[in-house]
């Protein structure tokens, strides 16, 4: 009797330990996001931050994202960090053929006075290897490192996964299908 109570308030506690870190957690994660979907470096002015919902059993997302620079130094995007995926780099787009391949980017210039859109097709921060789905609705802090203005956080929204954010100038992009859709057998999945 005393041995299953003692076990009974040994789960209690870690259960109670549990809640008490989701609880830190959360409310570490509320609190970066108060810069919300802006946030400034610098110079440097980030908003329109969002991440597309992954679709199905992907394990790679893209997060795209508005930079200003009101300053009168040019700047450059070096890094991105962010808890969702085991790695997070920049990256761009590049035809070859009829192909649009990714590849990731050293650094994505912030020129003084300038404004860069990372956006679907284009610039943007690549997710690899995610820990879980990123779904419609979510948000988590994504920080963002400038070679001369320091770091920032901005908060990131994900939307649906036919989101298209600015616009859909690219043709590679119809249905919102990234150019994942080329792997084998991944390409005709019904849309959730
Ligand atoms: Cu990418």
């Amino acid at each position: 009797m005393m041995t299953r109570r003692t076990v009974t308030a040994a789960l209690a506690a870690a259960s109670l330990s549990l809640s008490a870190l989701t609880l830190s957690t959360t409310s570490a994660w509320t609190h970066e996001g108060h810069a919300h979907a802006e946030a400034q470096a610098g110079d440097i002015t980030v908003t329109e931050a969002w991440a597309r919902a992954s679709a199905g059993m992907a394990k790679a997302g893209g997060g795209f994202l508005t930079l200003s620079n009101t300053g009168s130094t040019d700047d450059r995007l070096v890094a991105a960090k962010s808890d969702v995926s085991t790695i997070t780099e920049l990256h761009t787009h590049i035809r070859e053929g009829d192909v649009m391949r990714m590849r990731p980017v050293e650094a994505i210039d912030v020129p003084a006075g300038g404004r860069v859109s990372l956006q679907p097709g284009g610039l943007h921060v690549m997710f690899i290897d995610l820990k879980a789905p990123l779904k419609e609705g979510d948000h988590f802090p994504l920080t963002l490192v400038f070679e001369k203005s320091g770091e920032t956080t901005v908060d990131v929204v994900v939307k649906d996964v036919g989101a298209m954010g600015m616009g859909m100038s690219h043709g590679a992009m119809q249905n919102g299908q990234m150019n994942q859709g080329t792997m084998p057998g991944m390409g005709n999945k019904p849309a959730n």
